[in-house]
């Protein structure tokens, strides 16, 4: 008999806002998964990708960044579901921004060192460090002032060092059947796809002017023959000037949010979309 041993484990990507944790997964996994964007409160849920490589699976979890308490300085956002997701990990990634190790990265890695899961700090966004000299004595900074296992300098978005970082992962994973199919790269369903290609077009569009809280839901999805979907979406706003603003003057701006929207949701599902965008008040707050 020759059946060759499997090794699969549960990563977890966590940082600051802003550090680049949805870029490194979508780079991971080879596909635009998790919205990117430069501001704050992007990735609103837990994103799962999953990475197969002949006998090695690595299902990663992408988290929202972390966001603390003004006045105290402690984490805030669900802590609870945030923790146990940690716990449950084989590995995390604990992504910075560039040469910064600030005193919240301190408590936030005190804190997951706890749990004795293995942490590896991963400094990214390498491209933008021009004098490179201070690459190397801050790693020593780094590795002193955490006992970090690994510390691997990197670019998400400049593709450098990645190969490096999966081998690196490689040996964390414990022998383990796979859990997902070869082919399946996220667990998030397509209701969950099409409702965040829509909220990064918004995010995109919007600017500055709306709070990047804004929720939307698939409220009708159906297909019918010819390989069409049909698809309603609900926009769902806090305040009635949100409404005005996704809208625009003459409907125009929600119309080219609907096209770009229909465009970039066709070219994920390979199918011919029907898109109609509905702006709604939250009622539910
Ligand atoms: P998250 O909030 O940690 O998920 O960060 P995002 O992945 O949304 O990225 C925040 C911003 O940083 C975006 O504008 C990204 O394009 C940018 N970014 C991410 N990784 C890199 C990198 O390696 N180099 C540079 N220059 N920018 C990056
Ligand atoms: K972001
Ligand atoms: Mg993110």
């Amino acid at each position: 008999m020759n059946i060759k041993q499997k090794y699969c484990g549960w990563i977890t990507i966590i940082g600051k806002s802003n550090v680049g944790k949805s870029t490194l997964l979508n780079k991971i996994i080879g596909k635009k998964i998790s919205i990117v964007s430069r501001k704050k409160n992007t990735t609103q849920t837990h994103i799962t990708g999953i990475n197969t490589k002949k006998y090695y699976q690595c299902i990663y979890t992408d988290t929202p960044g972390f966001i603390f308490n003004k006045k105290n300085d402690k984490i805030e956002y669900k802590k609870n579901i945030f923790f146990n997701i940690v716990k449950n990990s084989t590995l995390i990634m604990f992504v910075i921004d560039q040469v910064s190790w600030t005193e919240k990265d301190n408590i936030i890695f005190n804190k997951i060192k706890k749990n004795g899961i293995p942490v590896i700090i991963i400094i990214n966004k390498i491209d933008k460090i021009s004098n490179k000299n201070i690459l190397l004595p801050f790693i020593d900074f780094i590795k002193k002032k955490t006992q970090a296992i690994e510390i691997i300098p990197i670019s998400a978005k400049k593709t450098k060092n990645m190969m490096l970082l999966y081998n690196i992962v490689k040996n964390y994973l414990p022998k383990n059947p796979h859990v997902y199919p070869e082919n399946h790269i996220t667990t998030n369903s397509q209701f969950f796809t099409i409702s965040e290609i829509i909220r990064e077009q918004l995010i995109l569009f919007l600017g500055d002017e709306l709070p990047s809280i804004v929720k939307v839901e698939i409220e009708y999805l159906k297909e019918i023959e010819n390989n069409q979907l049909h698809i309603r979406a609900l926009i769902l706003v806090i305040h009635s000037r949100q409404k005005k603003i996704i809208i625009g003057h003459n409907g125009e701006k929600i119309k080219k949010i609907s096209i770009i929207s229909r465009y970039k949701i066709e070219k994920e599902l390979h199918k011919k979309i029907h898109l109609l965008l509905w702006v709604k008040k939250d009622t539910s707050k």
